[in-house]
């Protein structure tokens, strides 16, 4: 099987929300493998990068000016389908058609404040954890709960 990675970052309101430990507990109870971790104020240049392909969308300045905001916490995760998965954890990107039992669908109400991102394709996925961290950031090891989730 295909092990895939996912960029995922909680975004400035869910730092100044206090909610960084409950979006991390949720991918970390789901049996994901934790492959980077810090805490960024993320310069402009790199939060146009990250949303490139929606530049020219009316709501790019804000979403930019959002994310530059403060602090966000940077993840990658690593697993056997974890990049649609992550997306089913995270929910729909407008929060109140977000389910509930989802980290939009139970921590958010609006769009331009939807607390979290999580990568759309496995591409996407290398493309932004390459964007996000240096090589030596990131850390490859075997968690010891490995045979308890996969047989
Ligand atoms: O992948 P996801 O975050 O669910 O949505 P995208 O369509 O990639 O948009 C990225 C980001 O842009 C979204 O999380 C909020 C913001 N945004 C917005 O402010 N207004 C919209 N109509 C669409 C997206
Ligand atoms: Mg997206």
């Amino acid at each position: 099987e295909q092990v895939d990675e996912t960029y995922i970052m909680v975004k400035p309101d869910g730092v100044q929300r206090g909610l960084v430990g409950e979006i991390i507990s949720r991918f970390e109870k789901k049996g994901f493998k934790l492959t980077g971790l810090k805490l960024f104020q993320c310069p402009q240049d790199l939060a146009e990068e990250h949303y490139k392909d929606l530049k020219g969308k009316s709501f790019f300045p804000k979403l930019i000016d959002y994310i530059i905001s403060g602090p966000v916490v940077c993840m990658a995760w690593e697993g056997v389908g974890v990049v649609a998965a992550a997306r089913k954890l995270i929910g729909s990107t407008n929060p109140l058609q977000a389910e509930p039992g989802t980290i939009r669908g139970d921590l958010a109400v609006q769009t331009g404040r939807n607390v979290v991102h999580g990568s759309d394709s496995p591409e996407n996925g290398k493309r932004e954890i390459a964007l996000w961290f240096k090589e030596g950031e990131l850390c490859q090891w075997t968690p010891t709960q490995e045979p308890w989730l996969r047989e």
